[in-house]
């Protein structure tokens, strides 16, 4: 057996298992061979999850760890703790360059570099030990020159050095190295394949930029778990995400009202009077006002309408918590979203299904307005 890899998802290509990954079907093909489930996911969006390999997945990554000067780690912007979980403290074993990635989806007046800050803090609260070289907030969709001048600045800074890209499923580490390929000269025949699907990369492969002498090790991300879409089938994990701009509600909910997001999560203001409070979804994520009891049935219920899971997929149960929200802080919903508190503290009952972490946070976007 050859070890060619596919150069979409990594996996070394075969020709003997048609189930398994790296299977394609043309032994007799030169040039740019893709394994048929990179294939038909290029050309038709038709997705396969993998059977998940981690124990050779973790071998893998420590291997491209020990060749490599540093980590980049690539974070969602839509997702800053499901893409930063405290349990990765054991991965940073090497300088670590944070990238804010998909900054496309902020609100058009929020300076993208208000989010470094805000990034680099909640790095010191989650790895204090661990030591972090910077953060640069970038987008692998946004298009025009802009785009050209960061992708360039990114590649110039982390020259001559061997970088493993690090990160969850879904938050663009191949997108990110895709746009920095695309800085270079020389045209590639051969891409990696990106989709909007968690799961698309299976293997590492190794990317050369030779004007700058960088090397980008490329690897699977992690299902960290905690993320609302880790808990769903790809399609509904990837009908979570925002994919061209975020959905944001500004509502005042009376005492008793609530708010139900996806049909995965129900928000009830249990506070004495009415509170502002904004809400931040992806954009096909409905999001529905309702009241006390109704809003429950609805909840587990979960109509057509409501919710972005299948059918097959209703959560059994939902876990109840309960916060008081300051002004200025957003009560997050990993993977899902979250509340933003305007004026007066909120007191807010949430039901979530149960392993789904939520918490609350110095606001994201949108402070100096609190
Ligand atoms: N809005 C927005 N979407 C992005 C950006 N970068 C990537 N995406 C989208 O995010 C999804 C995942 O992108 P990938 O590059 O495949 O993500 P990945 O981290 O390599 O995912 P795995 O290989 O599954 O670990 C795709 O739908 C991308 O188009 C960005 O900067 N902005
Ligand atoms: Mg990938």
């Amino acid at each position: 057996m050859s070890d060619k890899k596919c150069p979409g998802c990594g996996v070394v290509l075969q020709t003997e298992a048609p189930d398994q990954p790296g299977f394609y079907q043309s032994p007799e093909k030169t040039g740019t061979v893709y394994c048929q489930r990179c294939f038909r996911l290029r050309h038709y969006g038709q997705f396969k999850r993998a059977a998940g390999g981690e124990t050779v997945l973790d071998r893998e990554i420590q291997s491209a760890l020990r060749k490599s000067d540093l980590i980049l780690l690539v974070t969602d912007l839509f997702d800053p703790e499901g893409s930063m979980p405290v349990a990765w403290s054991r991965l940073f074993t090497l300088p670590v360059l944070v990238v804010v990635n998909k900054a496309d989806l902020l609100p058009e007046r929020t300076p993208w570099a208000e989010m470094a800050a805000w990034f680099q803090a909640l790095w010191a609260r989650r790895f204090p030990g661990a030591e972090l070289l910077g953060v640069k907030v970038v987008s692998a969709r946004q298009g025009g020159p802009e785009r050209l001048a960061r992708f360039n600045a990114l590649k110039k800074e982390l020259a001559g050095k061997k970088v493993t890209v690090l990160g969850a499923a879904n938050v663009g580490k191949t997108s990110l190295l895709t746009s920095l390929l695309a800085t270079e000269d020389q045209k590639r025949a051969e891409l990696p394949t990106v989709s909007r699907f968690p799961g698309t990369t299976l293997g590492i492969s190794t990317w050369t930029l030779s004007s700058s002498g960088l090397i980008l090790y490329d690897t699977p991300g992690f299902l960290p778990g905690g993320r609302m879409g880790d808990r769903f089938a790809p399609e509904t994990a990837s009908r979570l995400l925002p994919e061209k701009k975020l959905q944001v509600k500004l509502w005042n909910i009376q005492p008793d009202g609530a708010v139900l997001v996806g049909g995965l999560a129900g928000i009830w203001n249990q506070s004495p009077a009415a509170r502002t409070l904004v809400f931040f979804a992806g954009e096909k994520t409905p999001i529905h006002q309702s009241r006390g009891q109704k809003a429950e049935a609805l909840l587990t219920e979960g109509p057509d309408w409501l919710r972005v899971y299948g059918q097959e997929e209703r959560p059994e149960r939902f876990a109840e918590q309960f916060f008081t929200v300051q002004p200025g802080e957003d009560l997050y919903i990993s993977g899902c979203g979250w509340v933003a508190v305007k004026r007066e503290a909120a007191r807010i009952r949430l039901l979530v299904p149960p392993g789904v972490e939520v918490g609350t946070r110095p606001s994201l976007v949108g402070r100096r307005e609190g």
